[in-house]
């Protein structure tokens, strides 16, 4: 396997900008694609890659209104674990965190996977007992978690405060398998790979219509003119609500922003990820040596892609409980993105009332992780009518009631 440099990374991130590459093709008016995704972020990227890969559909367009992953895909704060509590929540995220393993060499693209470990602390009974019961579920999933002690998580961090002044860290649910990646470098990876498919990824286009005949797609109307198709898959995270809209359809999803952090770099101080979400914060260290970190999302409806100041303050002062040494850190950069939240806090993935529009979208503040597993499953359902993957995820179930409760296991207050 050719192994990539950081500076590899960004000669191909130039290469995608330079307009070398495919990358920056046009819609051609006079062809007509089996395949339209909407949002060139990891999940529109991995599931194009997918219908080539497993299902030899590379009569595709990819299209997006800004750059390759500028989205929540290059925004977010890159944590990969799969100990969710709902067998089909851990068969997605399980399937996703597997195929992060492989990705760099699947892709040939260094995707800087990390498998350092993800630590999820709990601060009250109510947690402990919450987390020794997903620790069971996983375990029954075949998904490798465990609770351990106090003692444990000193360990294996040890810059924590485990007496904090408002909540002593009383044990963790550890995954000792999970970890981080490069975000950037799964768009990047998994664009390179469609565009040498012969899939066109069409950047700086937004798609403004959604145009139906019969109650069957048949294209879409953007700033780059019109472009047809058979199937369309619409896969645009916080815009998934005004997408269907346009489609003729509603969801059950609101838009939120939620934002991140990081600090200056310092030498190496903590090697695994740690969420801390009672006192509502977490934070992991980067490659650079920044302190990556982030909180919950604000507690309105929003389209900014920069968070309230006051997050910023909530997220702070929980993470110096929690890590006393970071009191003095100064801040470097901060920035937001617009998630997806539904009522259940799992995604869907599904067929829409439209005949060959399928929808991916309410992966809220966790789909980075779910990436591989999301773009693998989405790709069988759209090219086969039916997936193992994503059956349960499909719209019907707001109306059946057949909810997916990962409110705890999302992690990140919303
Ligand atoms: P996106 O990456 O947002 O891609 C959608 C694309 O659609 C965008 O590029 C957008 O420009 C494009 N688009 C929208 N409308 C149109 C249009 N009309 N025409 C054309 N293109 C359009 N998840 C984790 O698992 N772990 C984490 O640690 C984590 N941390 C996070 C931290 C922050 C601050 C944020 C904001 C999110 C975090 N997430 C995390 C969530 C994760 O980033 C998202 O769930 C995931 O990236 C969604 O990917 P996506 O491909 O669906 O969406
Ligand atoms: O889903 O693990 C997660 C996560 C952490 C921060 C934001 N999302």
């Amino acid at each position: 396997m050719r192994r990539y440099s950081a500076f590899a990374i960004a000669r191909e991130a130039a290469r995608y900008h330079s307009g070398w590459e495919r990358a920056w093709a046009s819609p051609d008016p006079k062809k007509k694609y089996d395949v339209i995704i909407i949002g060139a972020g990891g999940h529109g990227l991995a599931t194009a890659y997918y219908l080539g890969k497993n299902h030899g559909i590379t009569n595709v367009a990819i299209i997006e209104k800004g750059w390759l992953g500028g989205g929540n895909t290059g925004r977010n704060t890159t944590i990969i674990r799969s100990n969710y509590l709902q067998d089909p929540s851990a068969a997605i995220y399980e399937k996703a965190r597997g195929l992060y393993e492989s990705m760099s060499q699947d892709l040939n693209f260094n995707v800087m996977f990390s498998p350092r470990g993800v630590m999820m602390l709990a601060q009250t009974q109510h947690e402990v007992r919450g987390y020794e019961r997903t620790a069971h579920a996983n375990a029954l999933q075949g998904v490798t978690t465990e609770f351990i002690s106090p003692t444990r998580v000193k360990e294996l961090v040890p810059i924590i405060n485990l007496d904090g002044p408002r909540y002593p860290v009383l044990g963790a649910l550890w995954q000792a398998r999970a970890g981080t990646a490069r975000h950037d470098a799964v768009a990047w990876g998994y664009a390179r790979a469609c565009s040498d498919m012969g899939m066109d990824v069409i950047q700086q286009c937004e798609v403004t219509g959604v145009r139906n005949e019969g109650g069957k797609v048949v294209g879409v109307t953007t700033t780059k003119g019109q472009i047809d198709c058979d199937k369309l898959g619409i896969v645009v995270a916080g815009h998934c609500g005004d997408l269907a809209g346009q489609a003729g359809f509603r969801l059950p999803v609101e838009s939120v922003p939620l934002q991140a952090l990081v600090s200056e770099p310092i030498k190496p101080c903590m090697d695994v990820v740690v969420m801390a979400n009672t006192v509502h914060g977490y934070m992991s260290q980067s490659d650079k040596g920044e302190m990556v970190i982030g909180g919950g999302t604000d507690g309105h409806n929003g389209f900014t892609q920069r968070g309230s100041f006051h997050h910023i303050e909530e997220t702070v002062r929980a993470l110096v409980e929690t890590f006393p040494m970071i009191a003095r850190l100064k801040m470097l950069r901060q920035w937001g993105g617009i998630v997806d939240v539904t009522g259940d806090r799992s995604p869907i993935l599904s067929k829409t009332p439209v005949e060959n529009i399928f929808i991916n979208c309410g992966w809220g503040t966790g789909g980075f992780k779910a990436i591989p597993g999301s773009g693998f499953g989405f790709a069988e359902l759209m090219a086969t009518g039916y997936s193992p993957l994503t059956e349960a995820f499909n719209l019907d179930r707001f109306k059946e009631g057949r909810f997916i409760d990962e409110s705890v296991a999302a992690g990140v207050a919303h």
